[in-house]
């Protein structure tokens, strides 16, 4: 007899057999099951999370680690129930009077289903509704210790982090790549409670007091009557208020620029934007502001290419995040303090640090690393986690504190406000993204949705009845103290410091900071806003406030608005540019980044060396053959087709083929000669053009040079040869300072 063992392989390797027969292994693709048509019928448990995807850490309301599984509340057991448990025989039929009804309003599981579904959306972010975010760590490296106590800045203090990035203006469902402030929060789940820093991607803010949040949004958002446009601002009421309303010029100039249409979330900077107040273990405070670098530099898209990308994948900054972290490129920023004297006026090198619309360059106080932050996890439920995050100014933790920005003051109130509609009552510290990982015991009781069953009758204190419970923490329990910072004995006033009226200086310096490519792009930015708006008298007085930051930079949005440039009404305070400000001029690491790849597979000369060398290097080939599957027999397996590939996804583009037009290349366009008797597909050509026009580095070897050719697209940053690898080794010269910035043209300098 054969012991069960040795049957259970012989069944198993019969299967196998079988499997491949029916569906045979594709070269270089891991082998899949067999397609099912139906469900199967054995019942089996959840699914369980993917590898890098454990759900978040559960202890409960209380603060107490629960032991329950990560997935807890999600799917458990392997039978469909009601929401109260009872297992459920059939659920695409509902209870009927016979086979055609009526339906009977005694279905209970018919009506829970409809009404769960019905109730499933909460409201969205008054602003920034569209965001994704992501799991991580922060390390600290210990240079912060000497002026900020703070637990997690200790060296080699691991934190687990979230990580919310948003755009402000668009709704929930609204596109990724529109010109727009982006929001950086992250949430710190300290030992010592969570620390909340909620940033965004441009260091200054629109306005220097928040009591004009509503003003500023109301312009921003949608005209109120026919809901247009959706997450731009490139329309009458934004430009009516920001030109009425100066302070705001300076995150105008921000917003115009290359900064208001990152690349990727992974090549944002961060900004706290407002001055903190830190303290040390000895009591001594300094002022800071905080900054997130990101290792792999600074970048951003062309403004046609965000455009396209807007309508061709609405979601490229989301699936790059999550991408990059499913596939280990996990990307990391460095957050830096900048660190000022805390003197009795509050200013640095004459600049006012209670004053959001100010920042303090670089060059005269320099950002210093004080940890490591890397997105490692992507969530396992966006409502769950990105949406029911709740972040939230007032969650300090010992060492940092508020200044008195009365834009940060007004924070402290609105983002806990927020919330309670938001999230549909006060206890949503309960919702798992919000819980702190240390034990919580705030003798909050009851309201809705409250999932503590707290023991105890005396939440108040004093109580002897409990024992006293809760006790407040005394000096060695590291308790959060505010600052002792004395208050100016001052009439009741509502006025700004006088310093606060100097709306222009600082965005002059961003102007002048400016490389010559970078200033056409401003120019470009602000003759489009300004050319969708019809009012002309809203033209005209934003015209102003240009001629009041740089006479070159009017005199050429005059121009393409074909309206007059007209002369200051402030004299230009004299500014010394600010070097780090620029994205131009340096070069950064390439890891992560999309090479596309054109094949012929009549041709494959070179495409697997350099596939396994971009993939070597940290990036990401993405071969376009004209159909899907296998490329012929090289063991090679395209990712894109011609159908299915465009430019915008590429951040360089490598031409290994020449493909002829395929059947369904259309619309049909005559391909330009090429080598002689070359006709290549269209949409070929028109990736080497759109590539080209955005400035993006360009390759070809072997017949891929006739596909360069015939598009007519040759010169700077086109790289051909005959070795595929010399060719790829100078291309990636080329990325590495982002875009081929010299075939743009530079009307200014
Ligand atoms: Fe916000 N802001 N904000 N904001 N903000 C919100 O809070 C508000 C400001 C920022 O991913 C809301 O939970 C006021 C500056 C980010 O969940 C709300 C003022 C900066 C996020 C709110 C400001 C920000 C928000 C909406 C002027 C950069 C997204 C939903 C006093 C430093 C957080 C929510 C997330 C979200 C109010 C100004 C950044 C309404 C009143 C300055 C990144 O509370």
């Amino acid at each position: 007899t054969r012991k069960p063992g040795k049957v259970k392989a012989v069944v198993e390797k019969a299967v196998d057999k079988v499997t491949e027969m029916v569906n045979p292994p594709i070269p270089g693709v891991p082998n899949s099951e067999p397609p099912s048509l139906a469900e199967p019928t054995d019942p089996r448990g959840p699914l369980p999370p993917k590898g890098d995807q454990d759900g978040p850490e559960t202890v409960s309301p209380t603060g107490a680690p629960t032991g329950a599984p990560k997935t807890s509340m999600g799917q458990q057991g392997e039978f469909l129930t009601t929401s109260a448990g009872a297992r459920i025989r059939d659920t695409d039929h509902s209870l009927k009077a016979g086979e055609r009804g009526p339906t009977l309003l005694q279905d209970h599981h018919l009506r829970e289903k409809v009404m769960h579904f019905d109730h499933e959306r909460i409201p969205e972010r008054v602003v920034h509704a569209r965001g994704y975010g992501a799991h991580g760590t922060f390390v600290g490296y210990g240079t912060a210790s000497n002026v900020c106590k703070s637990a997690f800045l200790a060296d080699g203090i691991e934190t687990p982090v979230f990580v919310r990035f948003s755009t402000v203006l668009g709704s929930r469902g609204s596109a990724d790549t529109v010109r727009d402030t982006r929001g950086f929060a992250t949430k710190f789940y300290t030992q010592e409670g969570n620390f909340d820093l909620v940033g965004n991607n441009i260091p200054v803010f629109f306005i220097q007091d928040g009591i004009k949040f509503p003003d500023v949004i109301h312009a921003g958002k949608p005209h109120p009557d026919r809901e247009i446009p959706q997450a731009q601002s490139a329309h009458d009421t934004f430009w009516d208020f920001v030109s009425t309303h100066t302070e705001a010029t300076h995150h105008v100039m921000w917003n115009m620029s290359d900064r208001g249409i990152p690349r990727s979330y992974r090549t944002m900077e961060g900004f706290g934007v407002h001055t903190f107040r830190l303290v040390n273990e000895a009591g001594e405070t300094v002022l800071a502001k905080f900054h997130w670098k990101p290792k792999l530099g600074v970048h951003s898209l062309v403004w046609e290419e965000a455009q396209m990308i807007n309508g061709f994948d609405p979601d490229f900054h989301r699936r790059d995040l999550a991408d990059a972290i499913e596939s280990g490129a996990h990307p990391q920023w460095e957050l830096g303090l900048q660190i000022f004297p805390d003197t009795p006026k509050q200013t640095f090198e004459g600049i006012d640090l209670l004053d959001p619309t100010k920042i303090v360059p670089e060059e005269l106080a320099p950002v210093q690393p004080v940890g490591l932050l890397t997105l490692n996890r992507n969530t396992m439920n966006f409502f769950a986690e990105t949406e029911q995050v709740a972040f939230h100014l007032g969650n300090l933790v010992p060492g940092i504190d508020v200044t008195d920005d009365p834009l940060f003051q007004a924070r402290l109130f609105s983002y806990l406000d927020t919330q309670l509609t938001r999230l549909a009552g006060p206890n949503f510290n309960q919702i798992p993204i919000n819980r702190p990982h240390v034990p919580v015991n705030d003798m909050f009781r009851d309201g809705y949705h409250q999932h503590a069953v707290h023991a105890g009758v005396a939440p108040y204190k004093p109580n002897t009845l409990d024992g006293g419970n809760p006790f407040e923490a005394g000096a060695e329990n590291r308790p959060f103290v505010e600052v002792a910072q004395p208050v100016a004995r001052s009439a009741k006033v509502r006025e700004a410091p006088a310093s606060y009226s100097d709306h222009f200086s600082q965005p002059r310096l961003f102007w002048l900071s400016m490389s010559p490519v970078e200033k056409e792009h401003l120019i470009r930015a602000f003759t489009f806003e300004l050319g969708k708006c019809y009012e002309q008298a809203v033209k005209e007085r934003q015209l102003q406030v240009l001629a009041n930051v740089d006479a070159t930079l009017c005199s050429e949005v005059a121009k393409g608005l074909g309206l007059p440039a007209p002369a200051p009404t402030v004299r230009p305070r004299k500014v010394t540019p600010s070097p780090a400000l620029s994205q131009v001029g340096q070069t950064w690491p390439t890891d992560g980044r999309l090479i596309g790849i054109v094949v012929d597979p009549a041709d494959l000369d070179g495409v697997r060396t350099v596939r396994e060398t971009i993939l070597a290097g940290g990036m990401v080939p993405l071969l376009i053959a004209p159909t899907g599957g296998p490329i012929g027999d090289s063991g090679l397996v395209a990712q894109r087709t011609l159908l299915t590939a465009r430019s915008i996804e590429f951040d360089a583009l490598l031409l290994a083929g020449s493909p002829p037009p395929g059947p369904d290349a259309v619309p049909a366009r005559d391909a330009k000669a090429g080598a002689p008797g070359t006709a290549v597909d269209p949409r070929v050509l028109l990736m080497i053009e759109e590539c080209y026009r955005h400035a993006k580095a360009i390759g070809a070897w072997g017949a891929g040079r006739a596909a360069l050719e015939a598009s007519g697209c040759t010169g700077l940053g086109v790289v051909t040869g005959d070795d595929a690898s010399k060719v790829f080794t100078e291309l990636m010269t080329l990325l590495g300072a982002h875009r081929v910035w010299d075939r743009f043209p530079a009307t200014v300098s």
